[in-house]
This record gives structure tokens, C-alpha cells and sequence, in this order.
């Protein structure tokens, strides 16, 4: 049994595995040395080899417990056949929405279209054991949001353009909800043993809609990767006291909770829910007595709960690679 199984499924506390969001990335020059060449970041999560190299790159630097694939939310969206392009130093920037052409995407075509997703994660499959393989999707708010406002909401968000036509967005939530649970399923086929599902932008609605657009949503998709006996780790990131209700309505196999979260308090809360992450990524900025009394609060808080540290958002590309090892020796050492 893999340690992340042995966390979720067992809940065993005497071990924490350890796994980072953004494990593959900026922040590691063997990724900027890919990424230098390859200028079109779809082409470079399409392209299997490099996917598949990428994913093992930490995994090979670090004594990580868990690859995540290489890849990104926003397949989803270029599967259904929505221009996604992302800019230096802007990000994401996708082309306009044609309603009626993602409705009548057929399953084989999104398929065939994300085809070298399925096909990195059984490349790095070959490759890894002992170890988890972590696939991933975007939640559908957080990516209905990408979708309808076509970029970052981080700087530009109107919860009214969203709701404005509810039928339709009600008719574009069910298909990603559809493309997403067959997204899941390609990649368990693959070699996925573990589902990751992201809402990014969860904290930007208004608590009166978490249910409609969060709690209710991932709830479908969680039952449909429970019904293959698969875990699940759901990030419903910046929705505060929230993570309760969320925890209550979805029961997720694992939660994973954002750097605003306080780890005592929603220890005590989640019935015995395995928990992962929570580290402010900025941490990993400061001098190595700050980075280890933070990692440690969690490592002690979390001592008598099952645990998967992680951090509370993704690592950040400042972030030295000596740091990262310097992380995973505090989470081993810990007794
Ligand atoms: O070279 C570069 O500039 C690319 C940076 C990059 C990377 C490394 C992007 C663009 N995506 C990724 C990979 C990625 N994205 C992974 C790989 C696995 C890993 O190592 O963790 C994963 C899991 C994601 C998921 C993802 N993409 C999320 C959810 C997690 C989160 O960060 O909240 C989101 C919101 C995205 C969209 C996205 N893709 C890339 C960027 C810069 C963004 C965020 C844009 C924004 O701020 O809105």
C-alpha cells in the first residue's frame, strides 16, 4: 500500500506523506529548460514524452511520495473545443465561447483531443512505484468561471456575468460536469490512483451559492469517483468557514485546506476526515527557523490525524529548490 493510501484509506496516522501542488514547475530549472523550447504550454501538456519527463522531474530531485501529472484545469475547456492560450506574464486567455458547439462535443472527440494526457500518465505509470499517481481536475465552478470570463478572475471578477442566463449556464455546468467525470475516468484507466479535484476560485462566490455552484457539483463528481473505488482530494480553496459545510455535503476522502485555514480548528471539525496541506507557500520565502517552526505546527497539530503535508496553495516559481529539500527532511525527521 502506497503512504497516501495508507493516510486515506487506513487512516493511519503514524506516517505523513508528503506531496506539493506545483510540484513540477518554474522554480526547477530542469522544467525551465523544457519549457524555454516549448513555447506553447497546451502543445507541451499534449506532448507525452515531455508531460511524462516533467511530471518525474521533483520526483527524481526529491523524495516526494506522489507524482501529480503534468498537465492543467484548463484541458477541460480546450477539450471542448475552446481556444486556451497562455501569455507570458498574464496566464490563461481563452477564445470565445460557442455554447452550442460544446454541447454537441462528443465524449469521442474530447477524448481523442486529450488523448496524450492519458498517455503521459500511463508513461509515468511504467516509471513510478511505491509511489501515488495523482490525476486532476478542474472543480466546474472554477472552470465555468475560466470559461465564461475567458480569463483570471483574480483581478476581474462580476459573480452577475456568471448568473446572468442561468438555463445556460445550468446547460454548460452539467456538460463540464459530464467532461470532467470522463476526463477522471481516462485517467484512472491510465493509471490515475488517486483524483485531485481544484476549485481554485470556490472562495469568490457568495456563501449563498456554494451550494448550487460548489458543494452540489464536486458532490456528483466525488460519488462518481467513489463508485470506482478511488480516493479523492477536494481543494474548495479561500471558502473560510465554509470548509465545514463543504466537508458535511461532499464528504471528500481527503480535504485539502488553503493557507487561511486554521489547522486546529478544522481538526476539529471534520469528523475524522483526512487532511492535507495548509503551509502558506510565502513561508518558503523566509529563513529556514521560520520555514521549520511552520512546518512543525502543522506536523503537531496534525500528529494524532491522518495527514498529507502539502501546502496551502501551489509552490510559488521564488521558491528555492533547497527549500522544498529542506521541507521534505523536517516532515522525515519528525517524530
Ligand atoms: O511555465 C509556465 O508559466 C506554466 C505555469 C503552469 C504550470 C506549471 C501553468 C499555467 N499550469 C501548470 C501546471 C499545472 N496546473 C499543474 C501540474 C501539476 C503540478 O505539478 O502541480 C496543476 C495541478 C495545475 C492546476 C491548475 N491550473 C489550477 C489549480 C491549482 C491552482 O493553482 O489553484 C489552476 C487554477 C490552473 C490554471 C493556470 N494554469 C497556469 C496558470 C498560471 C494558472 C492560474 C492562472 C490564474 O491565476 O488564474
Amino acid at each position: 500500500m502506497t503512504p497516501i493510501q495508507q493516510c486515506i484509506r487506513k487512516k493511519d496516522i503514524s506516517s505523513k506523506p508528503i506531496w506539493l501542488m506545483r510540484q513540477a514547475g518554474r522554480y526547477l530549472s530542469e522544467f525551465r529548460e523544457i519549457r524555454k523550447s516549448n513555447t506553447n504550454f497546451i502543445n507541451l501538456c499534449l506532448n507525452s514524452n515531455l508531460s511524462s519527463e516533467i511530471t518525474l522531474q521533483p520526483i527524481k530531485r526529491f523524495d516526494l511520495d506522489a507524482a501529480i501529472i503534468f498537465s492543467d484545469i484548463l484541458m477541460i475547456p480546450y477539450g471542448l473545443g475552446q481556444e486556451v492560450v497562455f501569455k507570458k506574464g498574464i496566464g490563461p486567455i481563452l477564445g470565445e465561447l460557442n455554447i452550442e458547439n460544446i454541447l454537441n462535443t462528443e465524449p469521442k472527440d474530447f477524448i481523442k483531443k486529450l488523448l496524450p494526457v492519458y498517455k503521459g500518465i500511463e508513461k509515468v505509470k511504467n516509471k513510478l512505484s511505491g509511489k501515488n499517481l495523482i490525476g486532476f481536475v478542474g472543480a466546474p465552478w472554477t472552470l465555468l468561471l475560466y470559461m465564461i470570463n475567458k480569463k483570471s478572475p483574480k483581478n476581474n471578477f462580476d459573480f452577475n456575468k456568471i448568473n446572468k442566463d442561468k438555463i445556460l449556464t445550468n446547460k454548460l455546468l452539467k456538460k463540464i460536469e459530464d467532461m470532467i467525470c470522463l476526463h477522471i475516468d481516462k485517467q484512472i484507466e491510465a493509471g490515475a490512483d488517486t483524483i485531485q479535484i481544484f476549485d481554485s476560485w470556490a472562495g469568490l462566490l457568495p456563501v449563498k451559492e456554494l451550494p448550487i455552484y460548489c458543494y452540489i457539483p464536486i458532490l456528483k463528481i466525488v460519488e462518481h469517483v467513489k463508485s470506482k473505488k478511488i480516493p479523492t482530494i477536494c481543494f474548495p480553496k479561500g471558502i473560510g468557514d465554509s470548509y465545514v459545510d463543504f466537508c458535511n455535503t461532499v464528504k471528500p476522502d481527503c480535504i485539502s485546506i488553503d493557507y487561511d485555514i486554521d489547522p486546529l480548528w478544522i481538526k476539529e471539525k471534520v469528523n475524522g476526515i483526512p487532511i492535507q496541506g495548509g503551509l502558506d507557500p510565502k513561508i518558503l520565502l523566509q529563513e529556514k527557523e521560520i520555514i521549520k517552526k511552520n512546518s512543525e505546527k502543522y506536523l503537531n497539530i496534525f500528529k494524532d490525524h491522518p495527514y498529507i503535508f502539502n501546502l496551502g496553495h501551489g509552490v510559488l516559481p521564488e521558491i528555492k529548490p533547497e527549500t522544498i529539500e529542506y521541507v521534505i527532511k523536517i516532515v522525515r525527521e519528525k517524530k
